[in-house]
């Protein structure tokens, strides 16, 4: 007879990660619930969760390496031949042309603790080629955020459910979700008397459909409208003037240009009614407490990085950052994104050959990538890496890159399951799922109190897959960059989880990686292999977070002492070294996700990371591209008489 048990780990088909109790029977997956115990969605879920059977379960989940034969198919072989075989091809790729010739493509809406494992394989490489989806659709708001606030990782997060006026712009998030619990959030604000939801969308989305005042403006015209928007908060004298003097840079610049924006012609072009876009410019500046939400709209869109610019201008100029209600940024424990200074003599941040474009935030965008490898180009991408992404299907141009696969020397895709890209591989590495291994999102993007959530796994692997981090470790023992085992450092670890208080485990480890400098990439890698050992229910892979631990805690020790506090019910002052430890000791131990550290409002303004920690209102750049926005065709030119947009969010897709 077959018994029931219930596990909890978290829904993985969007950003939100909602915490699930998950009913098992052997292998299969027999219902799905919001797990209450989540510190943040706290029992919602969505439709969408109920369908994970079909990702776990799937008929296309693979259960052995794959190696593509002279007739054009698929044979099966072991790991040590696979391992062995893509290890040579990769190290004799890597000497016949240097690292540019590899790129690295990942991405993965569930799974990143693999990524801690799998991106240093780009510097076993020698490459900084990251692709990843993020760049397809965020790095112009990275940009924006690296020259207002400092950093491309300072990233901005709203604070929705305290927020009196919530402005939606290009996000549909009934479907898309990427706020908390977002159909109860949106239903709660639609029915308050006193709060406003405006929506600029050009359908009439369900979000839509909900709010206040809908603008439907002509597809491709947000620029338009919202510098129409910031030119009346400017005219009419609405900027807060305390926030503008006491934390920002730049602002006459700026005037200048928003005074010049023709209001009325920009109203006209986005198609939207006159008296209503004057009517929201003075509702945002006049709400007690405002925040902006964007998404894809604005993001995937014609002058997205100009867009990105304009939305924070909204809630800037009126000075609804850094407080409740506002938007504010919010702390990372790993980071999902890095940040890339611009190419230049002092810098060694790359571009790509063939179409010239430099990294933003460590990443490089997916639609140049098949230009990149289809070239005659001496420095073409000739190895392709492919870990939780299937760009044949999400990457703009399906041809380009069926074309650009097909002359690649060598592509190796890591997946559970056989996708379009996966097919159209050299070797395909089978991952077990991400409820067979301990697995965690990076997506923790919560302020002022943020959370994560490490699962533990609820089904054995299946028969002939390997969890991520053992495959990267494999190809880097092959590859010679990893040594097999760490015998000393293993008994330091142990000696450590008895009497962490010694901090045995960071200064041997600090010290192995003074006398090794080439073994930093892989920190990752030494701990799952020594500290991890001693984890209980072989959670050896989690071994990482205990490093990312002490440097969040050794960041932000007065937020996770509050948290803790909270958790504890009560202070119990500890030193920053054992406040670090208890950190990881609770996310190991709480299955249903932890809080890491509340902050208050106004430390929004420790993580802005201008050296003065003020905001840099002016971007040249873009102010240029501002004031030219008057000489443009009105019709996006004859060219694009229409605008097609593609990819929408139902409740029954997930890009996973
Ligand atoms: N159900 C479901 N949810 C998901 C996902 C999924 O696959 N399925 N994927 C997740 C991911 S990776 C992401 S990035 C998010 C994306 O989340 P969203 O950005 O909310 O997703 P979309 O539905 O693609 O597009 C957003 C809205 O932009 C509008 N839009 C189109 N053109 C314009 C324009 O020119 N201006 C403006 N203002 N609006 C425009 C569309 O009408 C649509 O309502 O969703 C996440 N959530
Ligand atoms: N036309 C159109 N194209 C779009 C969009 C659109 O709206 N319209 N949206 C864009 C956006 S916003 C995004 S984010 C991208 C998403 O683009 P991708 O990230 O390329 O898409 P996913 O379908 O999420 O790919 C995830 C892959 O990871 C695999 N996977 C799942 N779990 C694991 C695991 O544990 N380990 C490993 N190794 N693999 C795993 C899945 O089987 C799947 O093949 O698509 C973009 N492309
Ligand atoms: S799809 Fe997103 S919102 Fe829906 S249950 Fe899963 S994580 Fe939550
Ligand atoms: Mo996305």
């Amino acid at each position: 007879m077959t018994t029931t048990t219930s596990h909890a780990t978290a829904c993985i088909l969007c950003s939100r990660n909602c915490g699930l109790l998950i009913d098992a029977e052997g292998e299969t997956i027999k219902r799905v619930h919001g797990d209450k115990a989540h510190p943040i969605s706290r029992g919602y879920i969505c439709q969408k969760a109920a369908g994970l059977a079909h990702y776990q379960q799937n008929r296309d989940r693979l259960s052995s390496p794959l190696r593509r034969t002279a007739a054009g198919d698929f044979e099966p072989i072991s790991w040590e031949q696979a391992i062995r075989e893509i290890s040579a091809k990769m190290l004799s790729i890597r000497g016949r042309h240097g690292g540019r010739a590899f790129a690295f493509y990942g991405g993965g809406q569930g799974n990143h603790l693999g990524a801690v494992y799998g991106t240093p394989l780009l510097k076993a490489m020698r490459s900084q080629y990251h692709y990843s989806a993020l760049a397809q659709e965020k790095t112009g708001d990275f940009w924006v955020n690296g020259r207002l606030f400092g950093r491309q990782n300072c990233h901005v997060t709203e604070d929705i459910e305290h927020s009196d006026l919530v402005l939606i712009i290009g996000t549909n998030p009934w479907h898309a979700h990427g706020i908390p619990n977002a159909r109860r959030t949106l239903r709660e604000l639609s029915k308050s008397p006193e709060r406003t939801m405006i929506v600029i969308d050009p359908r009439v989305t369900e979000t839509a459909q909900l709010a206040d005042t809908h603008l439907q403006l002509k597809p491709g015209t947000d620029a338009f409208l919202l510098a129409a928007m910031l030119s009346i908060i400017m005219r009419e004298g609405l900027i807060d003037d305390n926030f503008i003097r006491e934390h920002t840079h730049g602002f006459e610049q700026l005037k200048r240009v928003l005074l010049e924006i023709p209001i009325d012609t920009f109203i006209e072009r986005a198609g939207v009614g006159k008296s209503q876009v004057y009517e929201v410019a003075r509702q945002l500046a006049a709400a007690e407490r405002a925040c902006v939400r964007v998404d894809l709209g604005i993001q995937q869109s014609v002058q997205s990085t100009l867009n990105s610019y304009l939305e924070k201008l909204l809630f800037l100029l009126s000075g609804n950052f850094a407080k409740r209600g506002g938007n504010n940024l919010h702390t990372f424990l790993l980071p999902l994104i890095g940040h890339s200074d611009p190419p230049g003599p002092n810098c060694d941040t790359w571009s790509t050959a063939v179409t010239r474009i430099s990294a933003i935030a460590k990443l490089f965008p997916p639609n140049a990538l098949p230009q990149e490898i289809d070239t005659d180009h001496p420095q073409r991408v000739r190895a392709l890496w492919v870990d939780s992404a299937n760009p044949a299907m999400t990457g703009a141009d399906t041809e380009a890159y069926t074309r650009a696969f097909s002359k690649l020397e060598l592509m190796v895709v890591v997946d559970v399951a056989l996708s379009e890209t996966a097919e159209q591989a050299h070797y395909v590495l089978p991952a077990s799922s991400q409820f067979e291994k301990w697995e965690a999102t990076f997506f923790n993007l919560e302020f002022p109190t943020n959370f994560f959530h490490l699962r533990k796994p609820i089904f054995e692997p299946r028969t002939g897959t390997l969890p991520e981090h053992e495959i990267y470790r494999r190809l880097l023992i092959e590859m010679g960059e990893l040594p097999r085992n760490f015998p000393l450092l293993r008994q330091v670890a142990r000696l450590h989880r008895a009497a962490p208080q010694l901090r045995s485990l960071p200064l041997v480890l600090a010290l192995l990686l003074k006398l090794r400098p080439k073994l930093i990439p892989y920190g990752g890698h030494i701990l799952e292999q020594t500290l991890g050992a001693w984890l209980p229910d072989g959670a050896s892979s989690a071994a990482p977070l205990w490093f990312a631990a002490h440097r969040y805690v050794g960041r932000h020790s007065e937020a996770v002492r509050r948290a803790a506090t909270d958790h504890n019910g009560r202070d119990e002052r500890l030193n920053d070294n054992a406040l670090a430890e208890q950190l990881f000791s609770r996310i190991l131990h709480s299955h249903s996700g932890t809080l890491l550290s509340t902050h208050r409002y106004d430390d929004t303004w420790s993580l802005v990371r201008h050296p003065d920690r003020k905001i840099q209102l002016q971007i040249p750049e873009l102010l240029r591209e501002l004031a030219a926005l008057k000489d443009e065709d009105a019709t996006l030119g004859s060219e694009y008489p229409l605008i097609l947009i593609a990819g929408e969010r139902r409740n029954y897709n997930a890009n996973t």
